[in-house]
């Protein structure tokens, strides 16, 4: 069988040089002559191949063939590669090429569309194949083709995979945090270039991850609903596309669907502060008065401690109630106070009116509701030996940022005798 698949190989080499070669024009005449069915100019000339065989496997060499072709009208350009058993791959549909002199290169990695099973793209098996070139010219004449063959050997046929793959089934990004992002979770087994993208129920795209080269491991991505300007998508299904390609071409995918739940954005505003009294002791208390408002469209989940929790200056909200209130990965609101120089808002209350037991989740958390407003009170034991404080209120949106900073500015003096002169409060 190789005996005779050599031969036609070598005929068809033949034949081509025919084509290529001045001293045969005559014949290469008349057999293009017949080929572009009587037309006064050749549609399709000059058709070469760069090799008989190719070896796709990465190594830069003889990793593609080269189809190279003369066009003598305007026409579409198609290109179909066949394996032994009949099977047809398109590989080139339907290309607008003009007539030139330049001929046009075809490049064939040695890919062709993948059939199902979540392979897009695979690189053909070792084997026996050859190549259909058309062309069919745009006037409505009868199309040109030419085929060769050739063998593909030492190919790298195995596509890599997409395992373990896990992907947040449904997600509210309204930064209450709960549920506001997706997870993408899969490993791969051979290093690969993976693209996820999504789209939207009408189809049209969202891209997330593009062209990112991974190592044969684990990885994982967090969608949090956005496309790549910041906007936030809407509520629906969403559908995700992962794709890996190796390094020569081949491509798998998996595909699955994302619920996009009540997408939002939480945001709120300090509207009165007062902090007094201006003038103590040590070891006195001052008392801080908030409202604050939920202006966003979403509700904004905050934890404690509830309002009226009394600090002292020499702990925060992560060190009280054996840590029970200390900052629980990102997304709730609090409002915050603090002194001097900044120190992370160390004194922190929930955006609630309401008694813990009455909370949302009793002693959890609790919700501020869009449009509702809160007072919430907290004071501080000034422990501190510094005589002059500047005290502020801030929003903490914890994980995320300030939203509010530096609002509510008061001088608080600690401790001074003749504190109108040594301590004023107003500038002159
Ligand atoms: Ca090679
Ligand atoms: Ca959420």
């Amino acid at each position: 069988m190789s005996s005779a698949l050599r031969t036609s190989h070598t005929e068809l080499f033949n034949f081509m040089q025919l084509i290529r070669i001045p001293i045969s024009a005559a014949l290469a005449g008349l057999l293009l002559f017949i080929l572009s069915g009587c037309g006064s100019e050749a549609l399709l000339t000059n058709v070469t191949a760069s090799s008989d065989i190719i070896t796709p496997n990465g190594d830069g060499v003889t990793d593609e063939l080269a189809i190279s072709y003369t066009i003598g009208a305007p026409a579409k350009i198609s290109a179909v590669i066949e394996d032994s058993a009949g099977t047809r791959y398109p590989i080139r549909q339907q290309l607008q090429r003009v007539p030139s002199s330049e001929p046009y290169t075809l490049i064939f990695d040695g890919t062709v569309p993948g059939s199902g099973q979540g392979v897009r793209q695979r690189v053909l098996p070792d084997g026996s194949y050859t190549w259909t070139l058309e062309a069919m010219p745009d006037d409505g004449g009868s199309p040109m083709s030419q085929r060769g063959e050739f063998k593909v050997e030492n190919a790298a046929a195995t596509p890599p995979t997409i395992e373990d793959l896990s992907v947040t089934a449904e997600f509210s990004p309204n930064e209450d945090a709960v549920d506001d992002v997706a997870y993408f979770s899969y490993r791969l087994p051979v290093s690969a270039t993976t693209t996820i993208s999504l789209s939207d129920e009408q189809g049209a795209p969202i891209p997330f991850i593009s062209d990112l080269p991974e190592d044969a491991t684990v990885h994982s991505h967090i969608w949090d609903g956005k496309r790549t300007d910041g906007s936030l998508v809407d509520s629906g299904t969403y559908t995700y596309t992962i794709t890996a390609r190796d390094e020569v071409g081949n491509i798998v995918e998996r595909q699955g669907e994302i619920v996009v739940d009540n997408p939002g954005r939480s945001r709120a505003a300090i509207t009165f502060t007062h902090i007094a009294p201006v003038e103590v002791s040590l070891g006195s208390v001052i008392t801080m008065t908030a409202r604050i408002k939920n202006t966003g469209d979403v509700p904004i989940r905050t934890q404690g401690p509830p309002s009226g929790y009394q600090y002292t200056t020499n702990n925060s909200f992560s060190s009280i109630e054996d840590g029970q209130y200390a900052e629980k990965g990102g997304g709730f609101w609090r409002v915050g106070l603090d002194w001097g120089g900044g120190h992370g808002y160390p004194f922190r209350w929930a955006l609630s009116s309401r008694p813990p037991e009455q909370w949302a989740e009793p002693g959890k958390f609790d919700y501020l509701q869009p449009g509702e407003e809160v007072e919430v009170t907290g004071s501080v034991r000034i422990e501190q030996r510094e005589d002059r404080m500047q005290f502020y209120v801030g929003l903490v949106h914890e994980g995320v940022g300030y939203p509010v900073n530096n609002a509510g500015r008061t001088l608080i003096c600690v401790g001074i005798p003749h504190v109108e002169t040594k301590c004023p409060r107003h500038a002159p």
